[in-house]
């Protein structure tokens, strides 16, 4: 008799385990084909941006009277204007740099979900045929912790075009980022050109003080066009 109800009570189970996965798969067709259940995965969140004026929207002031050189307000721009040791060819020495702080009004509308990547204003950092090496940080105080330092960055690093199309730096060496974090300076890392990367390093401040945090790019090269675009970046105490 028992095990006749415990054979009741597994054919029962099995015949609504097997209703609802009917009704799961029916509701999957009667969406679209194309839909796909994924797990429900939990990421951490990594806090408020503790960094003013993360996304450039604010406005910008001229480095030393440059108008060639716009920096976004609150943030430190420092360039290489000197001989170029990695190259000792004179034509790729480093120049000063040109930098714009662009709201959309100034890209045409196929670039702005390419350069923007939060609010309406991006910076770009470029050079036509020079090579340069330039900082763009900003001094913030911090509490002792642990944080996370993420910089958002579009090497448009072109050197030449094909029927208009843009034929990106082949040589790696062409661009090269670095992440200033206190302890978690990186060295110099190789992006992928023509595309947005994303990068990011954690450091930890053992007491309360002032740390310059930011990223260096440098393109070695006097290619035709050493263009770097940079958005949305932020500071975490995760
Ligand atoms: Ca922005």
């Amino acid at each position: 008799m028992v095990k006749i109800k415990r054979f009741l009570g597994l054919s029962l189970a099995l015949f609504v385990l097997a209703s609802l996965i009917r009704q799961q798969s029916h509701s999957a067709q009667a969406g679209s084909s194309n839909t796909i259940y994924l797990p429900l995965v939990t990421v951490p969140s990594l806090g408020p941006n503790l960094l003013s004026n993360p996304s450039f929207e604010q406005g910008w002031y001229q480095l030393g009277g440059a108008p060639e050189l716009q920096i976004p307000e609150g943030w430190q721009f420092t360039y290489k204007n000197e001989e170029n040791q990695l190259d000792p060819d004179p034509w790729n020495k480093w120049v000063p740099p040109e930098a714009r702080v662009l709201p959309s009004a100034f890209l045409p509308p196929e670039e702005h979900d390419l350069f923007i990547w939060d609010g309406d204003q991006t910076v770009k950092v470029f050079k036509g045929s020079g090579a340069i090496w330039f900082e763009l940080t900003r001094a913030v105080t911090l509490q002792p912790g642990t944080y996370v330092l993420i910089i958002n960055v579009f090497p448009d690093l072109v050197v030449g075009y094909d029927n208009g199309q843009k034929i990106w730096a082949p040589d790696p060496l062409s661009g090269e980022v670095k992440l200033i974090a206190g302890n978690g300076t990186t060295g110099w890392v190789l992006p992928v050109f023509g595309q947005k990367n994303r990068f990011q390093t954690t450091f930890t401040v053992s007491k309360t003080q002032t740390v310059t945090v930011g990223a260096a790019m440098r393109g070695r090269w006097a290619i035709q066009n050493n263009g770097w675009f940079m958005d949305d970046w932020g500071l975490y105490k995760p």
